[in-house]
């Protein structure tokens, strides 16, 4: 196609999962087309009261005076009843629900009645749900439905993140079938919300970047193959936990501010929401960094839906995903919301630090 005329091939996720499936021939009936499909819907809807929300937000901040019968008159025209800004119950005293339960009930609803699912874990559920049988399928999906949604009111890009096992042979879905190793995911991503939604997916066969184009409702795909750099240029910290870091990352952290080797300082970069960070790390390189620490023993970040699906994408595109001292997608969880320390990012960069790490073992 010539520069001014539209494309009449796009490449839509729904095709390119659709080409997955036909790739890996017969030995697939098509179902986890089917999953990641009502996935991207999820997202589509998701993006959509994101930025709804955003609207109301800046109404409310532009116009702070609106008072509450404005900014339900307001909400009504936006078709928005049930979004809460921060959980304030509406003019029939219904209980508004946060962005993020929403989320979270969107996610299920859809997960649910796409008869593909038999366990769903998500981070605003306590319990996994083990899916009914009249719906059930052979996945399994793990989900932070709308993660960093504390920054929305400040306009910072969030996201959904997920990650998908099979269910084990013989098994008719428990919680055992989530309770593996990052490495036997089939599928993980991220739907990151910002001046447009961008979903990013591995199905093990390399990482695609997709774009959402509102006009046609598809994600088109725009970054195809992606690989992260072998080196960066950009920390990605939150350097305000320093007075608590272990010394292997204080040691790294030493090393790229202050070069012995001659070689200029590296930039920092935390925007402070996971889905930013990490999509910034994919694309531009570098290292991103949520240590365990004395204050947060465990590090912040939960395993089973943020740093196993990071994980997968980084490892995917070339980079490297690891504790410091273990390679994340070989950890077992042993509880469904359990956290952990994350560094991931560009290969040799995420190596420098490994190697703070070996020291200290070795010194003791
Ligand atoms: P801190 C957002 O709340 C989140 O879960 C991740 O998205 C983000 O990477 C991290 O926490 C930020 O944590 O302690 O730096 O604000």
């Amino acid at each position: 196609t010539t520069e001014e005329q539209p494309s009449t091939d796009l490449a839509t996720l729904t095709r390119e999962v659709l080409a997955e499936q036909f790739r890996l021939g017969a030995a697939v009936a098509g179902d986890l087309t089917l999953l990641l499909n009502a996935i991207q819907v999820t997202s589509k809807f998701i993006a959509t009261n994101v930025r709804k929300a955003r609207l109301i937000n800046l109404w409310v901040m532009l116009f702070p005076v609106v008072d509450n019968f404005t900014q339900t008159l307001l909400k009504l025209f936006l078709k928005i009843k049930s979004i809460g800004l921060a959980g304030e119950t509406n003019a029939t005293g219904d209980e508004q629900k946060k962005l993020d339960v929403l989320s979270n009930d969107i996610m299920v609803n859809a997960l649910r009645s796409s008869g593909k699912t038999a366990v769903l874990v998500s981070e605003e559920l306590e319990e996994a749900i083990i899916i009914e049988d009249r719906l059930k399928g052979k996945y399994c999906v793990v989900f932070d439905p709308l993660d960093g949604s504390s920054n929305i009111d400040a306009g910072v890009n969030i996201g959904t993140i997920f990650g998908i096992y099979r269910i084990q042979e013989g098994s008719a879905g428990s919680i055992s079938d989530v309770l593996r190793p990052g490495s036997e995911m089939v599928a993980a991503g991220y739907t990151m919300y910002g001046s447009s939604a961008n979903l990013v997916l591995t199905t093990g066969h390399g990482v695609n970047g997709y774009t959402l184009d509102n006009a046609l409702g598809e994600f088109i795909l725009t970054h195809p193959n992606i690989k992260i750099p072998p080196r960066g240029k950009i920390y990605s910290f939150n350097e305000g936990n320093s007075l608590y870091f272990h010394e292997p990352v204080k040691r790294y952290l030493e090393s790229i501010k202050y070069p012995s080797n001659g070689k200029s300082p590296y930039s920092s970069r935390y925007i402070g929401s996971m889905v930013a960070d990490v999509h910034r790390t994919l694309l531009y390189g570098g290292i991103f960094g949520y240590p365990d620490d004395k204050k947060s023993k465990k590090g912040k970040l939960r395993l089973l839906y943020e740093a196993f699906p990071m994980a997968f994408l980084t490892e995917q595109a070339g980079g490297i995903a690891t504790t410091g001292r273990k390679r994340i997608l070989n950890i077992t969880p042993t509880d469904i919301h359990e956290r952990t320390a994350v560094f991931l990012g560009s290969k040799e960069d995420v190596q420098d630090l490994i190697k703070f790490y070996e020291e200290e073992d070795k010194a003791e």
